[in-house]
């Protein structure tokens, strides 16, 4: 899954054509990478970021992905929490949503039972605003798992079906090091739920610190190397933003897997 970020540049504050021409080479990139899935995000849910208004994201990020599903037929993810963005973004030719609040917006859940494509219930502790101020857990794999199987549950009562959903247990949302540690190392116990599992490591904080607080344009190699560990733990998706380079590594992944 490639990531293209969607955010407003200084000629307006969404949906400009050079936005748009911007986003539609960064797709032809990827594809010729090889990327399998494209997430299409207009807000910024890093660590301290400012919310986004529902028309600011939705002025975003629709214009994109009705001229990305005009010329390419690659299947498109939403990264949204926002139930009306969810709504228009697959109304516009999105297949998935990716949602790092699980669907706890009020009417998310609605929404996505009356849209027929999967969605990825990511896990994540407090608020993007304050969630890395002291992340506590009692066991960081069974508290995910727990939030997992709740979530599930709540889709299920709304009318999803299982089968359309996708774990992640949200990689530097409301974790310290050592948790995000924990969770890659142990990412096959949430195998059990028999979800595919997806992971976003791409370039995070993590990455950063194990390699002596790396600023984020040389975190290349160490993405990639999360993205290998992740696969081997038994991830469906990675989340990346280098997709060339993750790809060739995903391909030796699956050569030894596969015999
Ligand atoms: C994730 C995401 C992630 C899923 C972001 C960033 C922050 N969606 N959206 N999983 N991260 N499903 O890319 O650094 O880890 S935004």
């Amino acid at each position: 899954m490639g990531i293209l970020n969607v955010t407003p540049d200084s000629f307006s504050d969404g949906g400009s054509f050079q936005e748009q021409d911007a986003a539609l080479h960064r797709v032809e990139k990827m594809l010729a990478e090889g990327v399998d899935i494209i997430d299409i995000g207009g807000e910024s849910t890093r660590p301290g970021a400012q919310a986004v208004s529902e028309q600011a994201e939705l002025e975003r990020v629709v214009p994109v992905i009705e001229a990305i599903r005009a010329r390419f037929a690659v299947p498109l993810s939403i990264d949204t929490s926002k139930p009306a963005v969810m709504q228009a973004a697959i109304t516009a030719g999105a297949d998935l949503v990716n949602d790092v609040c699980a669907l706890q917006a009020e009417g998310a859940l609605n929404v996505c039972a009356s849209l027929d494509v999967p969605i990825c219930l990511m896990h994540m502790q407090g608020q993007p605003r304050t969630m890395q101020q002291a992340p506590q857990y009692h066991d960081v794999v069974q508290d995910v798992s727990q939030f997992f199987a709740a979530r599930i549950a709540a889709c299920e009562a709304a009318g999803i079906v299982r089968s359309r959903l996708i774990l992640d247990p949200g990689f530097g949302f409301g974790k310290t090091l050592q948790h995000n540690i924990d969770l890659l190392r142990r990412l096959d116990e949430f195998s059990v739920l028999g979800l595919p599992i997806l992971v976003g490591l791409s370039r995070k904080s993590m990455i950063g610190a194990v390699l002596d607080h790396r600023p984020v344009e040389g975190r290349l190699h160490g993405s990639v190397a999360g993205a290998v560990i992740a696969a081997m733990n038994g991830a469906s998706i990675v989340r990346v933003h280098d997709v060339g380079a993750t790809v060739d590594a995903i391909k030796l992944v699956n050569a030894v897997a596969n015999q």
